[in-house]
This record gives C-alpha cells, structure tokens and sequence, in this order.
C-alpha cells in the first residue's frame, strides 16, 4: 500500500505513525496539497491528504477513515479500543487532538493562501486562541504516562502530531513551558522509531 500525502501534514504522520507501530509495510509518496494537487485529486475528488492507496489501486481517505481500516487489519492490537468506556476516552481524546490539529492546519491557510492585507486578524485569533485551548485540555487530560488506559493509543499519537506541528508553524503557542505533560510525552515518543522516521518536512 502507498501512503500518499506529506508527513507536515498532521493528519497524514498520524497515519503513518500507525501503519509503522503495526508493522504494515508502505510505500510513502510526500505529495503536497498545491503542486500536486491534480495527482492527489485524482485519488480523492476533495483534492486533500492523506489518502491511502491499496494494493488493489482503491483509495481510502480521510485519516479517521484510513486509521479504522488500519485497526481492523490490527486485530488486538488496535490503537483504538474496540468498546466500551475506554473507547469511548480514546475517541473523545482523539477527536480533541485531531481537532486541535484542525484548527492550526486552518490558521496556517489564513496566512499561508491570503494576501496578508486580506488576512482577517479577528478569525486568527480565534483559531490561535483554540489551538491553545486544545493543548491546554490535552495538557490537563494527561495525568499519567499516557492520555488513556495506562498505554499508547490513538489518543497519544493524535495529540503528539497536532503538538508538533504547532510547536513547528506556531512555535509561540507552543514553548516548552507551556504544554509540559505534552511535551514530556512528545519527548518520549520520539524515542520510537514510528515517531522518527515520520518528522515532518
Ligand atoms: N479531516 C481530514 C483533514 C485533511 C486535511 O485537511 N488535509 C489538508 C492538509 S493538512 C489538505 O489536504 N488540505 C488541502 C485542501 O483542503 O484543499 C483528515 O483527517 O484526513
């Protein structure tokens, strides 16, 4: 299978982050969402990464999409609980990670694709002013090791790419000092190769 999409992407390294924890062998072809968008709309009509191409030529996007079929091929070992109240914190966590994720991708294309005299300032500051919300809630749900179940899941990955691509683009809404769990946490994960060899262009 190739993983299509670049690793700046916070939604494509969370899925390649996983295919490299359940050892599934990919190819990885770093498009990016301008100079290729007309490969990558050939794949996925919205014209956005991450997509997942199988070995039968189908395409599966978006990231939650990929990371479900990626965790049905996991069997046990799936990063997501399969039921009950853990699944249910795993989720939740995940949903706030991946829409803290959202939110910074979102402020990066307010200043990245505007002209700077058509940036609106009230809209960024919104978006810079959920991005630190969403570390800050990550911060606070990190009473242990990890965000869930006293193990990594899908929860740690999520959160550990949306904080790294803000402390990358938006490195004043992420200094060391302000998200410490969470960069303790990313500090650790670094460690693993699947965390490693998925830095962000
Ligand atoms: N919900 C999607 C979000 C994907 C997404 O927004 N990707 C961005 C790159 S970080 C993209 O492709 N943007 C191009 C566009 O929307 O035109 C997912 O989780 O896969």
């Amino acid at each position: 299978m190739r993983l299509i999409g670049t690793y700046a992407s916070p939604f494509v390294r969370r899925v390649g982050v996983t295919l490299h924890l359940y050892g599934i062998p990919f190819d990885h072809a770093p498009l990016q969402t301008g100079p290729d968008r007309d490969s990558i709309t050939a794949l996925n009509p919205l014209g956005r990464i991450p997509a997942l191409v199988l070995d039968d030529g189908s395409a599966i996007f978006d990231s939650g999409a990929i990371l479900d079929f990626l965790d049905e091929q996991a069997g046990d070992r799936a990063l997501t609980p399969r039921i009950g109240p853990d699944r249910r914190r795993v989720l939740a966590l995940t949903a706030l990670a991946h829409g803290t994720a959202e939110k910074y991708v979102a402020a990066w294309y307010e200043t990245a694709m505007r002209p700077e005299t058509h940036v609106w300032q009230p809209w960024l500051d919104r978006l810079e002013a959920q991005i630190v919300q969403g570390l800050a809630a990550l911060d606070a749900a990190l009473t242990g090791d990890y965000l869930a179940c006293n193990r990594l899941t899908q929860a740690d990955i999520t959160a550990i790419c949306a904080y790294d691509g803000v402390a990358i683009d938006k490195p004043h809404l992420a200094g060391p000092a302000g998200f410490p769990k969470l960069r303790a946490l990313r500090d650790r994960l670094w460690r693993h190769d699947a965390f490693r060899l998925t830095a962000p262009e």
